[in-house]
Parts: structure tokens; sequence; C-alpha cells
């Protein structure tokens, strides 16, 4: 295992918090995955669950603050997002919800990009932390956010895999 997945991915989970990772293979070369995933600005891009994002506050560097709105028939709004690692060499992006309208208080993630084992594909690896909503079930949070990570890293592979066949 690369030592940035136990650097990054193993996270201290408070009694009332629930965490865990998704992985998804991609065919498209680090760099390409890259030029993506680390546009704090522009989530919407593959995050389908998404219509906007405007920044309120920073260049794209650590301490960026950005303003996501969510598409209508989920139950949030909007969602203000704090960038807390930008590594270009490692390939690691980590941001935490630091307010908006919806039931994810605390929520952390941090995404990390590896080499395949085999071929010039990427791995990525992205996992969270967040707060129990009152009145939901551990299982059901863990649900719901696994869904949307999954979402989201599948839209970003169709993306990249794309931009690999026309690059
Ligand atoms: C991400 C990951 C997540 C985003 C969640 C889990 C969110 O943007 C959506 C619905 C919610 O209920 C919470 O990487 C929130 O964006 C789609 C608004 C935070």
């Amino acid at each position: 295992l690369p030592d940035t997945v136990a650097t990054y991915h193993v996270h201290t989970l408070g009694p009332n918090q629930c965490g865990s990772a998704v992985v998804q293979a991609i065919e498209a070369p680090i760099e390409t995955v890259w030029s993506v995933v680390r546009r704090f600005d522009n989530p919407q891009a593959y995050k389908q669950f998404l219509k906007s994002c405007h920044i309120i506050v920073g260049d794209g560097n650590v301490g960026t603050l950005r303003e996501v709105h969510v598409v209508s028939g989920l139950p949030a709004a909007s969602s203000v997002e704090k960038l807390e690692i930008l590594d270009d060499e490692r390939h690691v992006l980590s941001f935490s919800v630091v307010g908006g309208d919806h039931r994810l208080t605390n929520y952390r993630s941090v995404t990390t990009l590896h080499h395949s084992p085999k071929g010039n594909g990427t791995l990525v690896v992205e996992s969270f932390v967040v707060d129990i909503p009152v009145g939901n079930s551990r299982e059901d949070t863990c649900i719901f956010v696994d869904t949307i990570v999954r979402c989201n890293l599948q839209s970003l592979a169709r993306m990249a895999e794309n931009m690999a066949r026309t690059e």
C-alpha cells in the first residue's frame, strides 16, 4: 500500500461520526485525472449533484473558500467548503465543510491519486468523515455519503477517460 494511503486515509472518528472510503480505477494518466481534481473552483465539472460554484475568498490554494449549490431533489441547498490540502506532487486534495444549508456537519474528505499497479492508469482513493445527523443512523449516513462519492468518482472516470482519448 502506498505511504499516502496510510497518511491521508486513516481517520480518527469521534463517537458520533462515521467514515468510509471509495476506490475508483480510471483508465487515464494520473496527470489528466489530477488536472480535473485539483480545480477547487470548478467541482461541478464532474460532481453531478452540483449546479454551481463560486469562490468566496482565495486563489485556489489552501485556505480558499467556495460555495456550491446543489441540484434539486437532495436534502440540501448549498455548502460552504474550505480547501485544506492541495499537494501537486503527491496528488492529494482535501476539503472540509464549514457551513451551508445541509445536514453533513463537519464533513471532511481526502482524495489521493495513485499510479495503477499495472498500465498507465490511475487509482483514486477518497475517504471521508462526517457527524451522524440527529435522527439518522450510522448506516444510513454512510450509505448516503458513499453513494454521492461513488457517483462523483464514476463521473470523474468518464470525464478523464474521454480527455485521455482525445489528448
Ligand atoms: C463532495 C461530497 C459530498 C457532497 C455533499 C458528500 C453535498 O454537496 C450534497 C448533498 C448534501 O446533502 C450535502 O465531494 C452536500 O462534494 C451533494 C451539500 C455537502
